[in-house]
């Protein structure tokens, strides 16, 4: 590639003159944003192992009180793109949350959407523009753009929760923000208790709803029979993986950021080609070795990894003689309307 010139090339007034009108050569930076055959990627491979985390978590609740916080949170900060900045990665925002027996988050919405991959504890719920939503390991719930949420705890021990947002993005698009809200009046009828499981909708007189986010819980235990049942009846699939999809169309369950579920078989490996998206994996059950990029993080139970952009990735289960089931994360759904989203076949990824 031709060597183009640089700033200091430029005479010194020419360059001041430029700079006094707001305006800058482009030839000295086109190589930077336009680098050839793979972009230059900040995110790191980076793991959140959860045990470390856990103390720190619970120490939080005795140094911060719920008035003090709003949200208690230690977020998972990607090194690569500095620590303030709050990213896992370009798009993907990562926290790990402490509810207290008693203590409730008020109600706020905002711009910014988020999902909730329960870690531990029973006995708190989010309530969702009236929908209550208990939560349990492994559940998935939705907090969709714009949404009213706040989430309480009727149970005896801490809960923990993973939150994965499109924070990141959004604020780049200078459109994040919040509205303060009151405590929400729990709707026991609400018609999204209609929307409970896939494969059926309420279509009352023929008329389906439509609605952008007809489902904002995914329980786990229906998650893990699905794979289990994938595994069962297609034991040559190359993936037992699942994605979460919005039922009235199948279409990924947000618009920014998509998830699935995978479940290793014993002694399996998986192994995903490039993407030129990053992806968050989150041990759910069980253990898992991820490996790209020349990193291998060996993920136990409520662990969390971020791999880049543009790598290879393979996925082992540790165990020879029980499942492994992972928890992804990734903006595939954005890329996908940006059309800049990519699969490498394995002769093309460096
Ligand atoms: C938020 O609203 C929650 O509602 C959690 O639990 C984490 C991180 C950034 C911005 C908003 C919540 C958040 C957040």
């Amino acid at each position: 590639m031709q060597e183009l010139g640089r700033l200091e090339d430029l005479p010194e007034d020419y360059r001041a003159a430029l700079t006094a009108q707001n305006l800058v050569p482009l030839w000295p930076s086109l190589r930077a944003v336009l680098p050839p055959g793979k972009p230059t990627i900040k995110t790191r491979p980076t793991v959140w192992p959860y045990q470390p985390m856990r103390p720190l978590l619970m120490k939080s609740g005795e140094l911060t009180p719920m008035e003090k916080a709003e949200r208690r949170v230690l977020v998972m900060a990607n090194p690569g793109h500095s620590l303030e900045k709050m990213q896992a990665s370009s798009t993907i925002y990562l926290g790990m949350q402490l509810l207290l027996p008693g203590e409730w988050a008020p109600a706020h919405r905002h711009t910014p959407n988020a999902v909730r991959m329960i870690v531990e504890g029973e006995g708190a719920y989010t309530t969702i523009d009236g929908e209550k939503c208990p939560m349990h390991r492994g559940d998935l719930i939705l907090t969709p753009t714009g949404m009213w949420h706040e989430h309480g705890h009727d149970g005896k021990a801490p809960v923990v929760w993973l939150d994965v947002l499109d924070l990141p993005i959004v604020y780049y698009c200078e459109a994040s923000y919040v509205t303060e809200g009151k405590a929400q009046t729990v709707d026991a009828e609400a018609i999204d208790r209609a929307y409970q499981r896939g494969g059926v909708v309420p279509a009352p007189m023929f008329q389906r709803s439509g609605k952008t986010f007809p489902m904002l819980r995914y329980p786990w235990a229906d998650v893990r029979k699905a794979l289990e049942a994938i595994a069962t009846t297609q034991p040559e699939v190359e993936a037992v993986q699942v994605a979460y999809v919005n039922p009235e169309n199948g279409h990924d369950c947000q618009r920014i950021l998509g998830y699935s579920a995978l479940m290793l078989r014993p002694g399996e490996t998986v192994k995903f080609p490039a993407r030129s998206t990053a992806m968050v994996f989150h041990q759910v059950e069980g253990g898992t070795e991820v490996a790209a990029a020349g990193h291998q993080f060996r993920l136990a139970d409520a662990d969390t990894c971020c791999i880049p952009g543009y790598e290879r990735i393979n996925l082992k289960n540790l165990s020879a003689d029980t499942p492994s089931f992972v928890f992804t994360a990734d903006d595939a759904p954005l890329q996908k309307k940006l059309g800049v989203y990519e699969v490498r076949s394995r002769e093309n990824t460096p």
